[in-house]
């Protein structure tokens, strides 16, 4: 049997470059392998205050990105999170196995609630709800960028607890996926953060909806540094390192060969490569998406996704149901 492999990337603005190369294009590469899952946490958007018209059109956008980014649905279960009410019940009686301590280290929680004076407390809980998501399928691997790997350890610290209160192997033990390049794409305008689709600043990601004059002036513009030699750094030289890994990750070579094409080369003309193989991806990416959401296959995809789910779900729900007590 083919192992299970599940994921899902936030409704909360248009995809980036980010999300493709640590999110999608992982899922791309793996769903011939696994038994995929992938959905849409639009429940985990509303931590955050959303617009609720606009968050509705988000979530068919994501689902038209997911498959004009190549995700098969012949492959991959795709689902939206909120149809599925096993995902948040789960998830209360995992808040019930989770401390308020690990909750309170999760790096996520800290940087987005930094200088606010009101937060949600689904901003708090939220990665036990992420937890629900991955534990209610028994998913053993979930590819994530570098910003995600805590909140699946949290996943397998609840899974091991619940088991070893309740004595069985309820929950499957998750293992985070990693890509090796483009784990962490960086913000255009200042590489010490990572690329964001919530970001204030529009010159700091690029979108994968993005036209093609606007990726070219944001990859242009990109913040490098004074140094004039390419080189892989990530420590010295974030920005330089953050074109090189893009290079990389589009064009599916390592990073040491990426530096080598363009040894002897200026600042400039990495950019403008950088630039031409962005657009292409992003172009043709486009051009499907336009395909997919003026046919009407997405409804039909996620009824789909929906069922086969909502069953499997629930018999996992029944199960942990009755191991903690609850019920007649
Ligand atoms: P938000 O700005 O709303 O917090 P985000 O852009 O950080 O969103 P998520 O929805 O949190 O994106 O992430 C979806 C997936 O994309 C996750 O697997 C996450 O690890 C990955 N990801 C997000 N940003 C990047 C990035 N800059 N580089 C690589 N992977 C990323
Ligand atoms: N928290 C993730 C999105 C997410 C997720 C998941 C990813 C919600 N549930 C389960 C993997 C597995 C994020 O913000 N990127």
């Amino acid at each position: 049997m083919k192992k299970r492999l599940l994921t899902g990337l936030q409704p909360s603005g248009t995809l980036t470059l980010g999300n493709f190369c640590g999110g999608i294009n992982q899922v791309y590469n793996y769903q011939e392998q696994y038994d995929t899952f992938l959905f849409i946490p639009d429940l985990h958007s509303i931590t955050v205050t959303q617009d609720p018209e606009e968050l509705h059109k988000k979530i068919k956008e994501v689902v038209g990105l997911y498959l004009a980014c190549g995700i098969d649905a012949q492959k991959t279960h795709i689902y939206i999170q909120s149809e599925n009410l096993y995902h948040a019940n789960l998830s209360w009686i995992l808040e019930c196995h989770a401390y308020f301590g690990e909750l309170s280290r999760m790096h996520q929680f800290k940087e987005k609630s930094k200088n606010k004076e009101n937060f949600t407390c689904g901003l708090y809980t939220y990665p036990i709800l992420m937890a629900s998501d991955i534990l209610l399928y028994d998913a053993q691997v979930v590819p994530t960028g570098i910003d995600q790997k805590q909140h699946v350890e949290l996943a397998r610290n609840i899974a091991e607890r619940f088991n070893n209160r309740y004595h069985g192997n309820y929950f499957v033990i998750p293992e985070p996926l990693i890509p090796n390049v483009g784990a962490k794409i960086r913000d255009l305008q200042n590489p010490e953060k990572k690329m964001s689709k919530s970001t204030s600043n529009p010159k700091s990601s690029i979108f994968l909806l993005d036209e093609e004059k606007a990726i070219r002036k944001k990859i242009m513009g990109a913040v490098t540094d004074n140094d004039a030699s390419i080189k892989f750094d990530e420590e010295n030289k974030p920005g330089v390192s953050n074109l090189l890994t893009i290079y990389s990750v589009l064009k599916n070579i390592s990073i040491d060969e990426t530096v080598r094409q363009f040894s002897g080369a200026g600042y400039g003309d990495l950019k403008k490569e950088v630039a031409n193989v962005t657009i292409e991806k992003i172009m043709s990416i486009q051009e499907k998406y336009h395909e997919i959401m003026s046919s009407n296959v997405i409804d039909d995809i996620l009824d789909e996704g929906r069922d086969y789910t909502v069953k499997l779900a629930s018999e996992k729900y029944e199960t942990i149901r009755k191991a903690v007590g609850l019920g007649r």
